[in-house]
């Protein structure tokens, strides 16, 4: 399978500290910032700083180093905004629109970290 990066996307330009962001975490191969239209309290990005375009790209094609680090930021955010499900906090949804019918808009990877209220069900 092959996928077609598009440098130009707005996260890319992010990376390249060409558009401003509000950074809850970076680490060696994460970014972690605030959405900006938030749909909930606590509404983080966390992307990892290759180019992956979606999450099959990023799980398959990413480095071992590259995976941990980034599924390691996703739970220091979720520690960093207080919703972690563990040590009793609320809890928190994650989300990693793909592709089409996922409906992404944003051409580079993204984990929505969302909590701080009740997400309601999925599925019922
Ligand atoms: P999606 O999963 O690709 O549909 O989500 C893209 C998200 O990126 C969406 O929640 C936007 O509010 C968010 N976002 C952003 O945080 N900063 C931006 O400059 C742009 C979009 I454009």
């Amino acid at each position: 399978m092959t996928y077609s990066y598009d440098d130009q996307n707005i996260f890319a330009k992010i990376l390249r500290g060409e558009i401003p962001n509000k950074t809850v975490l970076e680490t060696e191969h994460a970014l972690a910032f605030h959405d900006i239209q938030p749909q909930a309290p606590v509404h983080v990005l966390v992307i990892p700083k290759g180019p992956y375009v979606c999450y099959d790209h990023f799980a398959l094609e990413a480095s071992p180093e590259e995976i941990v680090d980034f599924t390691r930021a996703v739970g220091e955010v979720c520690k960093l905004t207080g919703v972690q499900a563990g040590e009793n906090g609320d809890g928190f949804r994650l989300i990693s629109n793909s592709g089409e019918n996922g409906v992404q808009e944003v051409p580079h990877l993204h984990v929505h970290v969302l909590g701080g209220r009740w997400m309601g069900r999925m599925v019922q």
